[in-house]
């Protein structure tokens, strides 16, 4: 049977949440106009005043917020509480340009805890289970944000962090881990160790997985399911907008929730900032409703995504989004056609290969070029070098059905390519160096 954290606001009727969100988003406007001197000067701009924001219909009028606007507004521009009120900052993880930084109140932490706990309790956790949070800890969300959520669900939590894999699987054995929490990448990296260490699925106490902070294909999922024997979990969430638990799945698996008592999603054209009717895929924007000390409205995460409000077997209410299809910023445009990591990764694993892969991007002589490089099987290694050949040249017609352009596909020695504790790099842009 399906388990909540918060029935009465996963389950509530579509209008109580359209009520919520309009109430809580004409205060949120005021709130920024009032604190806020930065978005003051951005709807002055525009000719708008908070009166002319009366609900949801009219959140379109406002102006987006974006990634160059937390970085003009660095550090302070962007908080609307003083800084007294404040007790704890995150930033991305990202590694170029400034850093951004997110600031909370101890509000603002409960109820992005909250956002996690469900997420948790959508895997099935209850107070019996044992939680092991192998995200990383420390300024990326990820850590904190399911360490607090895994707390208020009751669960014993083992806040390992990430990184040091052998004693992650020690603790998952010794103490009887159920659920485990880490990035996708790092999932299917223990999986790996597990298996090297002749370990079997029935041998290993995991039940379920929660993981997100990068793309993953179904396929990955697929894989990683297997080899852990559990089900595993998508979670989405952004630091800019707390973190973790934005977003998560329950039981149909089939897209995450959007916690709308506390963001309210919109999806728009990249290119013209049009709002486009539901089902459409674009650029996921988020407007959040209940933060106190670093309210976005109107924050566009360049997430490429599909928003459905198809009734869901789970009973949950809130709308769904699709896995993200990659960011229009890691979109990568190979001769001007739109390539994401994410179609080459389910092409890989469906092709019987492992997501241990690499995408090399050049521009010779003024054309672009792709190579991707994937890991053989370890059966494959023994190989004669024909057939390895013939190999290559499977998976670049598989490549070239699913892009529509030639990539040049080299496979290379089980384990050569680095494994990921985090985020996974898998795009090498040398056209940008
Ligand atoms: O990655 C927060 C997080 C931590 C989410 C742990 C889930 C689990 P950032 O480092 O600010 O925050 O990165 C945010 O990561 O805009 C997406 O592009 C990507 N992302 C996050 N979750 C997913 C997911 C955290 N489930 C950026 N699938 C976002 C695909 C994801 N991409």
């Amino acid at each position: 049977m399906e388990r909540y954290y918060q029935p009465e606001i996963e389950c509530a009727s579509r209008e109580q949440i359209l009520a919520w969100q309009n109430e809580r988003l004409v205060k949120q406007v005021q709130n920024v106009w009032d604190n806020v001197p930065y978005y003051r000067a951005k709807m002055e701009a525009k000719g708008l005043t908070p009166a002319d924001i009366k609900g949801v219909e009219d959140l379109h009028k406002l102006p987006f917020v974006t990634k160059d606007d937390l970085r003009e507004a660095y550090p302070y521009g962007l908080v609307a509480r003083p800084l007294k009120d404040c007790v704890r900052i995150q930033s991305t993880s990202g590694t170029t340009g400034k850093r951004v930084v997110a600031f909370y109140t101890q509000h603002d932490i409960d109820l992005w805890e909250d956002c996690c706990a469900r997420a948790i309790v959508a895997a099935g956790g209850t107070d019996e289970d044992v939680c092991q949070v192998s995200y990383g800890y420390g300024l990326f969300t990820g850590g904190p944000g399911l360490n607090g959520g895994s707390h208020k669900v009751g669960c014993l939590t083992i806040p390992t962090s990430s990184g040091n894999t052998e004693r992650q699987i020690m603790f998952i054995r010794d103490l009887s881990a159920t659920i485990l929490c880490c990035t996708p990448s790092y999932a299917a990296y223990i999986g790996e160790t597990m298996k090297e260490m002749g370990l079997t699925p029935d041998q290993i106490p995991l039940k379920a997985g929660i993981f997100g902070a990068e793309a993953w294909s179904e396929e990955m999922r697929q894989d990683i399911q297997n080899t852990l024997g559990i089900k595993a979990y998508d979670i989405y969430g952004l630091t800019e907008l707390s973190g973790p638990g934005v977003s998560f799945e329950c039981s149909e698996q089939t897209g995450m929730h959007i916690n709308e008592d506390h963001f309210i999603a919109e999806i728009i054209d990249p290119d013209t900032g049009e709002v486009l009717p539901e089902g459409s895929q674009g650029e996921l924007v988020f407007t959040s409703i209940t933060k106190e000390a670093f309210p976005l409205l109107r924050y566009r995460t360049r997430d490429i995504c599909v928003l459905s409000r198809k009734q869901c077997s789970c009973g949950r209410t809130f709308v769904k989004m699709c896995k993200p299809r990659g960011r229009s910023d890691d979109m990568l445009i190979i001769k001007g056609v739109n390539v994401f990591p994410s179609q080459i990764e389910a092409v890989l694993l469906e092709q019987g290969y492992a997501a241990n892969y690499q995408i090399i991007v050049d521009r010779v002589n003024n054309t672009d070029t792709m190579e991707v490089q994937v890991e053989m099987t370890p059966e494959m290694f023994s190989d004669q070098l024909s057939a390895v050949a013939d190999k290559e040249k499977q998976l670049v017609a598989a490549l070239k059905a699913m892009l529509g352009i030639y990539a040049k596909v080299r496979l290379v020695a089980p384990k050569s390519i680095q494994r990921s504790e985090g985020k996974a790099v898998r795009v090498i842009d040398k056209r940008k160096i």
